[in-house]
């Protein structure tokens, strides 16, 4: 393992009062989100938190996988119970990306974007690239979201080589955008304050939409919708509170998304 992450160093750089301060760290897990659930049902508390430093079976949506080498990348999951109406979970995967964002671009200075739904994107010489990826999970009782887990995959030091083949998207690091290493444990503390900040604030009723919508490299971009097996070509013009992607076609007709993947058209 390198350097740069330890739970020891992860507790030099934590500010936060709650969020990752139960920290559960592992070498080599088959997936940090299969981890906290396990954690989860046995009790435990809201703002755990499950690290890897190499995960032998990471996971994306719907089936697909998460690929990183060890040593390379953050790769964590995090805990909420937030009793929130179910479409509210939304928000989870908003503030997680907008923490993100945020983070990175304070710690790197590149410039960094999300794709709908769940993608967190860097600018490059080369177009937009995928640098991490965002996973929400949970579990639904009576209406009301009564734990939910955020599993982030963020390539941090990846070398070009290491970066996952035949991607959807294509993938870069935040080391092949930036032109140097970055330390994981001190962009870790970032992302977990700002999202700490973020959450708190969304307990007070305050959307984290407007942020979010801000960042999305889609907004007001003709787009390609894939979603069960069909696809919807359109312009993207908006999102809703829910985080659904609202999409008007050649005929004028108004599409609300609620998931599904988005391609830029013209950029493949
Ligand atoms: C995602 O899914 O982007 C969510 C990924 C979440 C991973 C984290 S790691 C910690 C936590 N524990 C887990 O087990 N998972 C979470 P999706 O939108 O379905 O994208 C998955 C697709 O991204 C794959 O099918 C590949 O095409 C591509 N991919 C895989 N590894 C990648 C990487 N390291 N960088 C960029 N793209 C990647």
């Amino acid at each position: 393992m390198n350097g740069d992450l330890s739970p020891e160093l992860v507790n030099v750089y934590l500010g936060t009062r709650w969020l990752g301060r139960t920290l559960h760290f592992f070498p080599v897990v088959a997936s940090t989100n299969e981890v906290l659930y396990e954690l989860a049902l046995a009790g435990a508390p809201a703002g755990s938190m499950v690290l890897a430093d190499f995960q032998t079976a990471g996971k994306g949506r719907l089936g697909r996988r998460w690929e990183a080498p060890a040593g390379s990348s953050l790769l964590f999951s995090l805990l909420f119970r937030p009793g929130w109406p179910a479409a509210q979970a939304a928000w989870l995967t908003m503030m997680a990306g907008l923490a993100t964002a945020e983070a990175v671009a304070g710690l790197t200075g590149v410039v960094v974007g999300l794709k709908w739904p769940n993608d967190v994107m860097i600018h490059t010489a080369d177009g937009w690239r995928k640098v991490g990826g965002l996973l929400l999970a949970g579990d639904v009782t009576g209406e009301r979201v009564e734990l939910a887990l955020m599993g982030i995959g963020l390539n941090v030091n990846m070398l070009a080589a290491e970066l996952p083949a035949e991607v959807a998207t294509p993938a870069t690091s935040l080391r092949l955008a930036s032109g140097q290493p970055v330390a994981r444990a001190a962009l870790l503390g970032r992302l977990l304050g700002r999202l700490e900040r973020l959450y708190e604030a969304a307990e007070r009723g305050e959307s984290p939409r407007p942020g979010w919508e801000a960042r999305l490299i889609t907004r007001h971009q003709p787009v390609r919708v894939t979603q069960g097996g069909q696809t919807l070509e359109g312009v993207a013009v908006g999102t809703d509170e829910w985080g659904q992607l609202l999409v008007r076609d050649g005929l004028g007709v108004l599409h609300t998304i609620p998931a599904g993947d988005v391609t830029l058209r013209g950029d493949g």
